[in-house]
């Protein structure tokens, strides 16, 4: 989030292959090295012709969308929300992702969804919901934990609400391994969520 023009694609913390059996390594060295550049070479090229904004985080790009120029606002929004969305998503992830911690964030889960299987459910559900293309999040909003969904690369509101967790629902995403089973693509996300990561996530938040 607070890296600036000209932006660079750093190579995921894990190897393509890393998530096997879950997430297939065609899929992440496709969807990391394609997609994921192919928004970070178009935000650079439009960044090129406006050096003002050549110092802005990507934060700051997504923070005060009033200020940028109006005819390339929606095109930077786009794209500064599919890098910040990709970078966020593939670090939620992590190989042999092992039984969820008793972290800080598990107790915060049961007790904001009842249990951590409620969670699962609503998180399912909500996922399963999101029509056409876009991501699923957990979000911290006004101190609780929320399931949300945004279209295409929309980014959840801050400061209103901190990110947790996304999953990117594109069919991009699954499509090579699960065809047009989203439902089985999200069970297997559950199995490489980095919960290390989205409890620090949660502990920075709060
Ligand atoms: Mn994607």
């Amino acid at each position: 989030m607070t890296q600036c023009y000209p932006l660079v694609n750093p190579p995921l913390p894990y190897g393509y292959g890393a998530l096997e059996p879950y997430i297939d390594e065609k899929t992440m060295c496709l969807h990391h090295d394609r997609h994921l550049q192919g928004y970070i070479d178009k935000l650079n090229g439009l960044l090129l012709d406006y050096s003002c904004l050549q110092n802005c985080s990507l934060a700051a790009l997504l923070q005060n969308c009033g200020k940028l120029p109006k005819s390339v606002r929606t095109s930077i929004l786009n794209n500064a929300g599919g890098v910040f969305n990709h970078q966020f998503f593939f670090e939620g992830m992590a190989p042999c992702s092992k039984t969820l911690p008793k972290t800080v964030l598990y107790q915060r889960i049961c007790k904001d969804f009842g249990s951590f299987e409620a969670f699962q459910e609503a998180f399912r559900k909500e996922a399963l919901s999101v029509f056409g293309s876009g991501y699923a999040w957990l979000v911290l909003e006004r101190g609780c934990l929320r399931i949300v969904q945004t279209a295409n690369q929309v980014t959840p509101c801050l400061p209103l609400q901190t990110s947790i967790l996304n999953l990117d629902v594109w069919e991009h995403a699954y499509y090579l391994k699960h065809f047009n089973l989203r439902r089985d693509y999200i069970s297997d996300w559950f199995s490489v969520i980095n919960w290390e990561k989205a409890n620090q996530r949660y502990l920075d938040a709060v």
